[in-house]
Formats: C-alpha cells, structure tokens, sequence
C-alpha cells in the first residue's frame, strides 16, 4: 500500500482544482521544465491519480513526445489490438479517437479489454474545441464501490467475454493488428489468449478477460473492463436495434457477453453506464495542456465538441 490511498471518492471541484498545476509563470521551455521536475511530476500522478500540467510552453508533438518518455519512460511504440480509428504521429504519439465531434465517447480505462494496458497514459491538447470537447474522467474505485453489489459480484466470479467481427463496420484487421499477414495476427492471438476464427478474409476473435483489477500500488479493487463499451447495447442511438436484427448479436462488429457466453442484460449496461455518470467530471481544456493519468486509477472518455479539436495521446508502462 501507498500514499494513493489518501486520493478520496467522490472528487470535487477543489480536487480537480488542485491537480491543475499551473506553470505558466515558468521561464524554461515545457522541455526542460519537465526534465528539472521529473520526480515531482510523477509523485503528482502517484499521489492524485492524475495531473494536468498548464501553461508549459510546447511548440510540436514531437517536443510533447519527448516530454512525456521523460516522464514515464519507454513509450508504447505500435498499438496492436487498437479498437479504435487512430493516426500514428512521429515519435509513439497518436490522435485521439476519431469518431465525429457530434459522438460521445463514454468513460473507458484503455485496453481494459485486453491483457496488456497501458499504466499511464498522456494527453495533449494541441487545440481545444470552440465548445464542449473535454476529456472527462471518473474514479475507477468509485465506480467498483458504486455499483449495485449483487451486478458487481456477478461481472466479478464470471468476467468479461468480448467478441469482434472486423470488416465493413469496425475497424478492419489490418488495422487492428497492424499487419496485412494472417500468420501474424494467429501469432499475437496465440500468445494473448485471443481465440479466433477466420471466415475467409473476415476474422472473429474472443477474448476473455476479468471484470475487476487490483491496483498493483495501493492493492484497491478497480471496476476494469470495456463490457458497456463493446455491449450491443452501446452502439450509436437507432442503428442499435436495426444492427442488433439484421446481423445478430453474433456478427455484430463488436459485443460483450458474461465470461460465460450468457448475454449481459441491456439494463445492467445502463446501470453501468449511470454509475459511471454520476462519477465522471470534466475541466475544460486549455491549449497545451498535457494531461498525465494513471489509466488504472481514472477512466477517460470524450465530450461532444463544435469547432476543430485536437488532442493527442501517448503510452507507457506496459502491464499485464
Ligand atoms: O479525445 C479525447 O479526449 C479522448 C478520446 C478517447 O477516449 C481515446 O482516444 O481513447
């Protein structure tokens, strides 16, 4: 156990307040600001879960890159089993999600479906929207102890299956897995306990994957898993239903089942998804502020936004 037991539930304006750290009055450039402060910008994420470093003068991604391996070390250099419509930049930095500026991301830890995430993640706003476009977060401890104890303890014993269709609708293997060869995916499949099956060009995999972590520093149970994101459920407004009919719930590009293979219940996934509401908070971006997140501490999602946007992000600490 450590001193990330002192962070509290239910944060607050002041908490938030108080992650802000703003730097703007600072003479050096962002870049070597940062390398004078290593130890207390970690010991900030450490002790908060998170931090927003404002006012840092940064001039490119490239100077953003760099910041961040120093202060987290080694970056992760190729997203492999991505499940979302990304842009490499130079340097291991990628664009945020790019879905359109009308959709809401809900709140997600990243790769949480997976048996590899990141520990921590950078966030970078190169420009913020003309409105909305925040980057919110919720408590993932908050979440575990919010949720209705008879729903947790089932996602707990069974875990989470998730099934992926990729092709026309999601994101296509070969982005996916980052190869054109077939040999490769089998090769990462098999050494991270992906089922899969191709159907001539067309690949389905299976991964199942538990529903709660412990945080390896503080020993605290987290709620971890992506189930309301990939759940059926979950797919944009009306083409919910009429994908759900015409492909069935098998083909749909993705969903998420019990550990089992049972259907996870529609309204289960809304009480998810209200639990994670009531613990999701937001501060409005400023440009260049970088946003440092344990990704096991706090989800991240996406506001709607109006106006260009652009955010980009970065990994580290691989686990798992
Ligand atoms: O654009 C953002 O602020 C975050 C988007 C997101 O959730 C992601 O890229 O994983």
């Amino acid at each position: 156990m450590d001193q990330l037991l002192s962070v509290k539930m239910d944060t607050n304006q002041a908490d938030i307040d108080h992650r802000i750290h703003d730097l703007s009055s600072e003479k050096q450039s962002g870049l070597a600001w940062v390398k004078n402060h290593v130890d207390k910008v970690n010991q900030w994420v450490n002790d908060d879960g998170f931090a927003v470093l404002r006012g840092l003068n940064i001039v490119s991604s490239n100077q953003f890159s760099t910041i961040l391996e120093t202060i987290f070390g080694e970056p992760l250099s190729q997203y492999v089993y991505r499940s979302s419509p990304r842009t490499a930049m130079r340097n291991n930095i990628y664009t945020t999600t790019e879905y359109h500026c009308d959709q809401v991301i809900l709140q997600h830890n990243e790769n949480a479906y997976s048996n590899k995430w990141p520990m921590r993640m950078g966030f970078f706003c190169v420009v913020p929207a003309k409105s909305g476009g925040a980057t919110p977060l919720a408590d993932s401890r908050e979440v575990y102890q919010n949720l209705p104890i008879a729903l947790r303890d089932k996602f707990e014993q069974q875990g989470v299956m998730y099934v992926r269709n990729y092709g026309d609708i999601d994101l296509p293997w070969q982005e996916v897995f980052q190869t054109h060869s077939k040999h490769e995916v089998e090769t990462y499949c098999n050494a991270n306990g992906i089922e899969y099956e191709w159907h001539d060009d067309r690949l389905q995999t299976r991964q199942k994957r538990p529903a709660v972590a412990k945080h390896p520093q503080t020993g605290e149970k987290v709620w971890f898993n992506q189930a309301h994101l990939f759940h059926a459920s979950s797919i944009d407004g009306q083409s919910s239903e009429l994908m759900r009919t015409s492909i069935g719930e098998e083909r749909l590009p993705r969903n998420a089942f019990y550990g089992d293979g049972s259907a996870i219940e529609d309204d289960d996934i809304q009480t998810i998804n209200q639990v994670y509401k009531d613990a999701t908070f937001s501060f409005p971006w400023h440009r260049n502020d970088i946003l440092l997140l344990d990704n096991m501490l706090f989800t991240h999602g996406r506001q709607a936004y109006t106006g260009t946007r652009k955010v980009l992000v970065g990994m580290a600490k691989i686990v798992g």
